[in-house]
C-alpha cells in the first residue's frame, strides 16, 4: 500500500472513535449489498458506553437503501440512531421506527442524492463506505452497490473507507459513476441503451478528506432467497404469458428493458422468463440485480443488466468472483439517481414490475404501510419506476397471513401509487389489464381477475352497494364503508366476517 494511504490504516474500533454525537453518516449500501460491516458495530459499542455514563450519543444514517444487521441492527439496538433515510428492512429498525424511537424519512430513492446536494437534507458529516480499492490520488472504487455513495463522498468532510478484500480489486470496472449537473439548464443524461457508460469507474475525492482506512474481508450478508413457492411461480407464469401476448400483439417491442423489485416473487418472475424457451432475450434497467440474473445468463437470455446493487447469495457472490470478466460484459452498476432516473426510465421504455402490500379495486396501491400505519420497508424505487414506466405492473399474492388479509381491498389504507400510475395487476388468481378503463370497469376487472375467491363476493357487494348509494358513480366509494375490511381485521384478526 502507498505510504500516503498506509498512514491512514487503523482498526474498525479506532475508526469508530472518529464518529461523534450528532454526526450525519452517509453510507454505502443498498438492499444488503455493499454496506460497510466493520465500523458500525463499534459505533454501537461507543453509543452504549456513552449512554451508560449518562452522555448523549446519536447519529443520523443515510444510505442507498437497506443494510444488514452489522449496521441497521447494531445501531438500532444500541439506541444510536436518531434519524434514518431513505429505506430499511431490518426487523429491529422497523420496530424502532414503528414505536417512534427512530425518525424515518421514506423517500423516492432517485431523489435522495439531489436532496442532499441541494441542502434539502442535513449535510452528511462523515462518509462511511465499502470499497474494493483506493488510490493515493483519492480514486475510490466501490464494491457491490452504487446507491448514493458518490454524493455522500462528495459532501462529507471526513471519509472512512472499509477496504474490503472479499470481491477484491478484480471488481474494479463494474461501476459507472455519473453525477448530473444541478438544475436549471441540466443537460440530458446521455443513456440511450441499458449498457451505455457515461461516467467514471471510480469516485474521485480530495485524498486529504480520507480520515481512515479499515481493512476487511467480508461478503455481503444477504438473505438467502427461498426456492420459489407455488404462488410465486403462478404469479410469474401469468406475467410471462401476458408479456408474450403483448409482444405478439406488437404492444411490447422486444428490447424494452425490465425492472424487477426485490424479494421472492421478483426473483421467480425473472427465473421464469429465463426458462421460457418461447420468450426471447431480456435486458434489465433495474435497481437490484438478484440471483435470477444467473438464470438469465445460463439460459443465454441476458442481453445486459444495469442496476445499482448486486444483491446476491453467497454462492452467487462466489460465482461473480470466479467469472468476474464475463460478468463485467453483462452487468454494470450506477448511482441510484441514475438507475432510477425518470428521464432514462421513460426514454428506454422500461417495464416496471413491483410488489404491493395491497391494492384497491380502483387501482391505487399501498407498498409501505400495513393497515395504513405500520411502516414496512419504504417506497424504495417502486414509484420512480412505476410512474415513469412504459408499462407498470404490480404483483402480490391475493391474500396474506393465511387468508386473514385480502390484498385486494375497497380502498387502500395508505396510497403510494395512485390509480393514474398503475395499469397491470397480477395475483396467483390471475392478471387484470386495466389500461384505458374508467374506475368502475377497472374495479370489475380487478375483482374478477385478482381477488381471492373468499373475498370476491364481499368486494362485488361493496362495488354494487357503491353504484347504488355512493354520491358519485364515477368512483363509487362509500366513505363510511371504505375501510370495513381493515377495521374488521383490527377487531377480529380477519378481514373475513365471522
Ligand atoms: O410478512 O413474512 O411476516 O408473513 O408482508 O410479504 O408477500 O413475502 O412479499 O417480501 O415481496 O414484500 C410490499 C413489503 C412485499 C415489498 C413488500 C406481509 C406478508 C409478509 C412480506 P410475513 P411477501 P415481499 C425495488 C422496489 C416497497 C419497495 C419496492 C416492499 C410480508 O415488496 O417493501 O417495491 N415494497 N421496491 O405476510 C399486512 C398486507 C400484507 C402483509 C403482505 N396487505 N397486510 N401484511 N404482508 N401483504 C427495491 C427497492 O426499492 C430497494
Amino acid at each position: 500500500m502507498h505510504p500516503r494511504l498506509a498512514e491512514k490504516l487503523m482498526t474498525a474500533e479506532e475508526a469508530a472513535e472518529l464518529i461523534v454525537d450528532g454526526d450525519v453518516i452517509g453510507a454505502s449500501g443498498f438492499t444488503l449489498s455493499g454496506y460497510p460491516k466493520a465500523v458500525a458495530p463499534f459505533i454501537a459499542a461507543k453509543a452504549r458506553r456513552l449512554h451508560a455514563n449518562g452522555e448523549p450519543f446519536s447519529i443520523a444514517l443515510y444510505t442507498g437503501a437497506s443494510t444488514g444487521d452489522e449496521m441497521d441492527g447494531e445501531l438500532t439496538r444500541a439506541n444510536a440512531l436518531s434519524h434514518r433515510i431513505p429505506y430499511q428492512s431490518h426487523p429491529d429498525l422497523r420496530n424502532a421506527i414503528n414505536t417512534g424511537a427512530v425518525e424515518f424519512s421514506d423517500l423516492h430513492l432517485s431523489h435522495v442524492a439531489q436532496y442532499v446536494r441541494s441542502g434539502f437534507l442535513k449535510k452528511p458529516t462523515v462518509a462511511l463506505v465499502d470499497a474494493v480499492d483506493v488510490t493515493p490520488e483519492g480514486h475510490i472504487y466501490l464494491s457491490t452497490s452504487g446507491g448514493s455513495t458518490a454524493t455522500y463522498l462528495m459532501m462529507a468532510d471526513k471519509i472512512i473507507i472499509e477496504l474490503n478484500a472479499y470481491m477484491g480489486e478484480g471488481f474494479k470496472g463494474f461501476h459507472d459513476i455519473f453525477i448530473p449537473k444541478p438544475p436549471p439548464m441540466r443537460e440530458r443524461i446521455p443513456i440511450y441503451k441499458v449498457d451505455d457508460r457515461i461516467g467514471m469507474p471510480y469516485v474521485a475525492v480530495p485524498p486529504e478528506k480520507i480520515a481512515a482506512i479499515v481493512q476487511t474481508n467480508a461478503p455481503d450478508g444477504t438473505r438467502p432467497l427461498k426456492d420459489p413457492a407455488d404462488i410465486d411461480l403462478t404469479i410469474a407464469g401469468h406475467l410471462v404469458e401476458f408479456i408474450k401476448h403483448e409482444r405478439a400483439q406488437g404492444r411490447l417491442p422486444e428490447g424494452l428493458p425490465f425492472q424487477s423489485g426485490v424479494g421472492n416473487v421478483a426473483n421467480a418472475v425473472l427465473g421464469t422468463m429465463a426458462k421460457d424457451p418461447t420468450l426471447g432475450s431480456v435486458c434489465l434497467y433495474t435497481e437490484v440485480i438478484q440471483d435470477s440474473v444467473f438464470d438469465l445468463i445460463d439460459y443465454d437470455k441476458l442481453i445486459f443488466a444495469s442496476g445499482t446493487a448486486l444483491t446476491l447469495s453467497i454462492p452467487g457472490q462466489e460465482r461473480v468472483k470466479r467469472e468476474m470478466d464475463m460478468f463485467k460484459t453483462k452487468v454494470l452498476l450506477r448511482q441510484q439517481e441514475i438507475s432510477n432516473h425518470p428521464e432514462i426510465i421513460r426514454r428506454l421504455g422500461t417495464v416496471a414490475m413491483n410488489t404491493a402490500l395491497e391494492f384497491d379495486i380502483f387501482g391505487n396501491v399501498n407498498s409501505t404501510h400495513v393497515l395504513g400505519s405500520h411502516m414496512m420497508n419504504g417506497i424504495g424505487g417502486s414509484a420512480d419506476f412505476t410512474r415513469n414506466a412504459y408499462l407498470p405492473i404490480f404483483m402480490s399474492p391475493s391474500v396474506a397471513k393465511g387468508g386473514a388479509i385480502s390484498s385486494v381491498v375497497p380502498m387502500v389504507s395508505h396510497a403510494d401509487h395512485s390509480e393514474h400510475s398503475t395499469k397491470i395487476f397480477v395475483t396467483e388468481q390471475g392478471l387484470a389489464d386495466v389500461r384505458g378503463m374508467a374506475p368502475v370497469n377497472r374495479a370489475r376487472h380487478i375483482i374478477d381477475r385478482c381477488a381471492h375467491p373468499d373475498y370476491k363476493p364481499l368486494l362485488k357487494e361493496y362495488l354494487e352497494y357503491g353504484l347504488k348509494h355512493a354520491p358519485s358513480k364515477h368512483t363509487p366509494q362509500v366513505l363510511r364503508r371504505a375501510f370495513e375490511f381493515h377495521l374488521r381485521y383490527e377487531q377480529t384478526g380477519s378481514m373475513l366476517p365471522k
